[in-house]
């Protein structure tokens, strides 16, 4: 057993169906911490409620014109997290690092958003890191601490160089942020600034942004969504991106050169006013999840073959195949949408 695998614990597995490792280019894991949360906690609840949303999802992407059910896609489990912040990150790098050690992207469920710094540390490379987010996370230190969800952005600079990071979305931050963001050379690009340029523009700023480097991490705090879209996170803040703006961006931000992803702070139990509404938001949420992985693979697809794939003509037909039949051809339980429905 190795040493990633000695901190993890099965799951049931992302999608409803978890390829092999070994024939598996992106690995997905969670890590169920969110300790150091000030406000509204309940991202430790995310990877496994990210999950449940993602088997009850229909996966083709109308975006990217390509089928999550023809990307194999393995599913790790879950971090088996420690009390202390240090020792769970120790952890996450560990097996952010044997990931990456094995050429595969990661693709990490938080958790809150500190678990960033240590799969971000995971990775020995010239690092361009894009970051999603309605906050800027630069603090020296937040309520004593020197690591935390608000502060671990400013190690990751110490650590890479603030001109190796993009903050896109920002619209909530402490002045003594702002001046170091601006002191430095961390690139910011607030909803305005976005609305301002038009999405061609910040995308083409995007990618130029990344060009500079030799890979590329990207992160996402799903409270860069406006509320509307997204209630249950744990420090929302109004007049943020819409789904189709983030969406877009991040059609920029993944590159062939992508070595990392992470999806933080998303706390499915915070219901708004409106429980009906629970489902649809998480789902909204969630499901940019699936677009990103198949944005990435239409790149590989595109590049290697000049694949053009056609959308199921019965999309019913498609749920039933993923719900009955693994990708060893054996018969398999899963959770499928019930056909009918
Ligand atoms: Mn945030």
């Amino acid at each position: 057993m190795s040493r990633g695998q000695l901190f993890v614990s099965a799951r049931s597995p992302f999608t409803g169906i978890s390829a092999p490792l070994a024939k598996s280019r992106f690995v997905v894991f969670g890590v169920p911490y969110d300790k150091t949360s000030t406000y509204r906690s309940g991202s430790r609840f995310a990877p496994g409620a990210i999950r449940d949303v993602s088997a009850n999802l229909e996966l083709y992407s109308v975006r990217s014109n390509v089928d999550l059910e023809k990307i194999p896609v393995h599913d790790m489990g879950d971090v088996d997290i420690l009390e202390s912040l240090d020792g769970t990150l120790e952890r996450v790098s560990a097996v952010v690092s044997e990931i990456y050690g094995a050429k595969k992207v990661p693709i990490m469920l938080g958790g809150e958003h500190s678990i960033t710094k240590a799969s971000v540390d995971a990775i020995p490379e010239d690092l361009g890191v894009i970051s999603f987010d309605a906050h800027m996370d630069l603090r020296d230190e937040f309520l004593g601490e020197k690591l935390s969800h608000a502060t671990f952005m400013r190690r990751v600079v110490e650590h890479l160089g603030p001109n190796h990071l993009m903050e896109v979305g920002i619209r909530a931050f402490s002045k003594p942020e702002l001046d170091f963001a601006k002191s430095s050379d961390v690139e910011i690009m607030t909803p305005q600034d976005i609305r301002k340029a038009g999405l061609e523009k910040t995308c083409a700023r995007i990618s130029k942004f990344l060009s500079q480097f030799h890979s590329c991490y990207v992160t996402v705090d799903i409270d860069v969504l406006d509320p509307a879209y997204a209630p249950g996170v744990g420090n929302p803040e109004p007049d943020g991106l819409s789904t189709d703006e983030l969406l877009t961006l991040l059609r920029s931000s993944i590159l062939k050169s992508l070595v990392g992803f992470d999806l933080v702070e998303v706390s499915p139990h915070i219901r708004g006013h409106c429980r009906s509404f629970v489902g649809e938001r998480l789902a909204g949420e969630t499901s940019q999840l699936p677009h990103f992985l198949n944005l990435s693979c239409e790149k590989r697809q595109d590049r290697n073959k000049g694949t053009i794939l056609r959308a199921p003509r019965d999309s019913r037909k498609a749920t039933r195949r993923r719900s009955l039949v693994s990708l060893k051809g054996k018969p398999k339980q899963c959770h499928g949408r019930i056909l009918g429905k």
